[in-house]
């Protein structure tokens, strides 16, 4: 038996927050695990150090599974993001141990490879359509095959995805920020960006929009018709998913695709949205989904329903999140696309990895387990700093989703 024999816990801030779960083994083994969660780091890190573990020593690190099921059902209070993110990073690096001591990277135990590379898309923003474009077209030069496009809206000062900042960092303050959102002006105004992207790069890009929780469903079923002549790959969390069958009302209007799931931590989430494919990609991924052994068991329910995987890949989810979620994408039958916005160059140096970017694809390389790891020495040198997510408001005041 190979035991847990120390287990910790690092909160680190090479620019904004991270959570990471190292767990060490009595044969001297190391495996790494993402415990991120945006604006709410202290939390996880606080349920693993008081509440995980401690039940972690001892334990068989081989018996990945079974301690899944120990960590899900022993809680006795299921899911939720604070508890999937814990377990996804137990989960994690018992993967990264398994794959060292078998001296493979970790798709070669999920069933090898299925394609050559992992195709990503990146994140074109703009403050209006001109700035735009020429962001689309730098992604494009790039070799990026498909590019997410967000826009600013007249009128609004502040929408989400639109920054100028080199690194997009949304979590901008210690106690939440507010912005103001308008629902008409929004509908108004992004049929025509994509309509001068459309003219000006053809049909070849793949191009997709963040809507981010924002509609109505009826509202969405217009935005999707209104976006039909430009062919989107996927139009992102049109509503809120937890009333999953409000879903059905887009569907019987637009056929422009659907992506959901960046905030979905367990499958019971998106169980009806795939069973009833009223979605075209899931967007959960390894940090927030409860790791690779549930992650893989979303993917493999969505392969039965025609619906292919589209993972979250913000910065705000560590390299050791993407060195995981990277394994699961270059095997998994139903891959779609995986979200790629690089870490700072800070980032990058605490948390050394295999993953890199070539002509459109991510090549997560070949190292036994996971191919990444965590600099603790350097890790040190960044202290936690308290950062929110902000809030969002209606013109009238109401609290919008942001
Ligand atoms: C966004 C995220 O990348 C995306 O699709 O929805 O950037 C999201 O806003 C952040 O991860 C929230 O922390
Ligand atoms: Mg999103």
């Amino acid at each position: 038996m190979t035991k847990i024999v120390d287990a910790r816990v690092i909160v680190t801030c090479p620019g904004r927050n991270f959570v990471t779960l190292k767990l060490v083994t009595d044969d001297g083994l190391t495996g790494v695990g993402d415990a991120t969660l945006n604006g709410r780091e202290l939390a996880v890190a606080s349920y693993l150090t008081e509440h995980v573990v401690p039940t972690l020593l001892g334990r068989d690190a081989t018996r990945i599974e079974d301690t899944w099921q120990y960590l899900y059902k022993g809680a006795y209070w299921r899911r939720g993001p604070v508890t999937m993110s814990a377990i996804a990073a137990v989960d994690t690096a018992l993967w990264d141990i398994a794959g060292k001591r078998a001296g493979l990277p970790v798709h070669q135990l999920l069933g090898g490879r299925s394609r050559d590379g992992v195709t990503v898309y990146g994140h074109a923003n703009g403050a209006d359509a001109d700035e735009l474009l020429t962001e689309v077209g730098r992604f494009l030069d790039e070799g990026y095959r498909a590019v997410r496009v967000q826009c600013g809206v007249p009128g609004l000062e502040k929408v989400y995805g639109v920054s100028s900042a080199a690194i997009y960092e949304p979590a901008d303050a210690a106690v939440p920020s507010e912005s103001v959102w308008s629902t008409e002006a929004y509908l108004d105004h992004v049929p025509e960006v994509f309509r001068r992207i459309r003219a000006e790069f053809g049909p070849g890009p793949k191009l997709l929009h963040d809507v981010h929780h924002r509609l109505t469903p009826i509202e969405a079923a217009r935005l999707g018709k209104s976006l039909e002549p430009y062919a989107l790959t996927w139009m992102e969390d049109p509503v809120p998913a937890e009333l999953q069958e409000g879903f059905r009302l887009i569907r019987q209007h637009t056929t422009t695709p659907v992506a959901v799931g960046e905030v979905f931590n367990t499958i019971w989430d998106c169980e009806q949205l795939i069973r009833e494919q009223l979605i075209d990609y899931v967007r959960a991924t390894v940090v927030h989904a409860g790791g690779i052994t549930h992650l893989r068991r979303i993917f493999d329910l969505a392969a039965l329903h025609h619906v292919r995987s589209g993972s979250h890949g913000a910065t705000d989810l560590s390299p050791v999140c993407m060195s995981a979620a990277l394994q699961l994408d270059i095997s998994i039958p139903n891959f779609g696309l995986q979200e790629y916005m690089p870490h700072s160059a800070e980032t990058d140096a605490v948390f050394p990895h295999a993953y890199h970017y070539e002509g459109g694809y991510l090549h997560p390389g070949n190292e036994p387990g996971l191919g990444v790891d965590i600099d603790e020495e350097l890790a040190a040198k960044y202290p936690y700093r308290p950062a929110s997510l902000p809030v969002n408001r209606l013109q009238d005041g109401t609290l919008h989703s942001w």
